[in-house]
Order: structure tokens, then sequence, then C-alpha cells
């Protein structure tokens, strides 16, 4: 017999945080990730539940100048992408970013790349500012931002909740994502799906 999953209930000293979901990780995109457009309507119900509690909502894009170093032109890893202003860069469509959450831009200068929305921002001092102890973390993509994120969250002192349902990952490497899952959850995230904060709405 399985046992019921447990459930989470949402505390005053969480924060959602969603990461890089934006169009050029797309399908169609300059750097698609595959189905990252399937991420979209499950970010938003953890959105609305955030933001219907007046929770900290924190959303994290990469947003880089057109000489970037992560561009292959440039002797790096990738095509050009998430150019800051450009349409590629813009959250993506029907992704409900409330007035109220925290837009936190990364990489935003040619000679550094960032992955962790940590890196070179005030994440860290604004969730601390704002009392969050547990992060809940999902976006794009699995296997590069949301791993980084996470790692680095996890360093910070906070918990986190890894949101299963809600990331898709590149696969440069067929497997990527189970093994920065595997890893997430091994540094001390917890998984967890919509069902397991036992909320859900039909
Ligand atoms: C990302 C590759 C390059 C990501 C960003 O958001 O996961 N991946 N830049
Ligand atoms: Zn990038």
């Amino acid at each position: 017999m399985n046992q019921p999953a447990p459930t989470i209930t949402l505390q005053p000293a969480d924060a959602l945080v969603v990461v890089d979901v934006q169009c050029d990780f797309l399908p169609g995109g300059a750097l698609a990730v595959p189905q990252g457009d399937r991420v979209v309507p499950v970010l938003n119900r953890y959105i609305r539940l955030f933001h219907d509690r007046q929770q900290p909502l924190v959303f994290t894009r990469d947003w880089h100048p057109a000489d970037h170093c992560s561009f292959r032109d440039q002797g790096g890893p990738w095509p050009p992408h998430c150019i800051a202003g450009s349409a590629g860069a813009a959250f993506a469509p029907g992704l409900e970013v409330p007035a109220e959450a925290v837009v936190m831009s990364k990489a935003t200068t040619s000679g550094a790349d960032a992955y962790s929305g940590f890196q070179g921002t005030t994440l860290a001092e604004w969730l601390r500012r704002h009392d969050c102890q547990r992060l809940f973390i999902g976006g794009l993509a699995t296997d590069y931002c949301v791993l980084e994120t996470v790692r680095d969250a996890l360093r910070e002192g906070f918990a986190v909740l890894l949101l299963e349902d809600a990331v898709r990952a590149v696969e440069v490497q067929a497997g990527d994502g189970l093994r920065a899952r595997q890893s997430m959850v091994e540094a001390g995230a917890r998984p967890i799906t919509l069902a397991t904060l036992g909320q859900e709405t039909p």
C-alpha cells in the first residue's frame, strides 16, 4: 500500500522563486528547452497561491549584453540568448507576473556568466530582509539555472522545495535533467508537486 505523500502547508516564511521562464528558453526560442512552455500553467498555479496569501514572489531572468561571454561568437557554449531588452528575454507569454513580484536580472555584464539567481544579485539579502526561510523553486532549466539557484539557496541556509512539476531540462547530454535532480536532492532539496501542497482546485 502506498503511503499518501505528506502534505505541505504554506508558511509565512515561504517565498516562490521562478527561474528564467523567458521566451528564448521556450520551444522556438534561441536556446529552446524541450517542453519549456509546459512549466507556465503549473507555475501560474503556484504563483496564484503565493500571490493570494501576499507571500514573496521573485522572478529571476537571464539578462545578457549582446557580446556576452557565454555566446558562441565569444567562445562560449551557447547561441546568443536573452539579450537584455530583446523579445527573447521577455517572460514567457501567459506567465502571470504579479505587480508586487521582484525581478532579479543576472549575468548582465559581458565578462561573467551566472546560472544562479544568487550570483551577482541581491537575492539573498532581499530574501533575508523579507524573513524568508523556505524557498519554492521552479523554472528553466533544471540542469543549469535551476540547479545552480537551488545549490546556492541551500548554501545560503534556505530550505528548498524543488517544484518537480514546474521544471524542464535542456539535456545537452541525455540524463542531465535526472542527474541535476539527484544532485539537488542530495544537497538537501525536497521535490514536491502541486498535489503535495494539497491545495489544488479543479
Ligand atoms: C540558462 C543556459 C544559459 C538557464 C541560462 O536559464 O538555465 N541556461 N543561460
Ligand atoms: Zn544565459
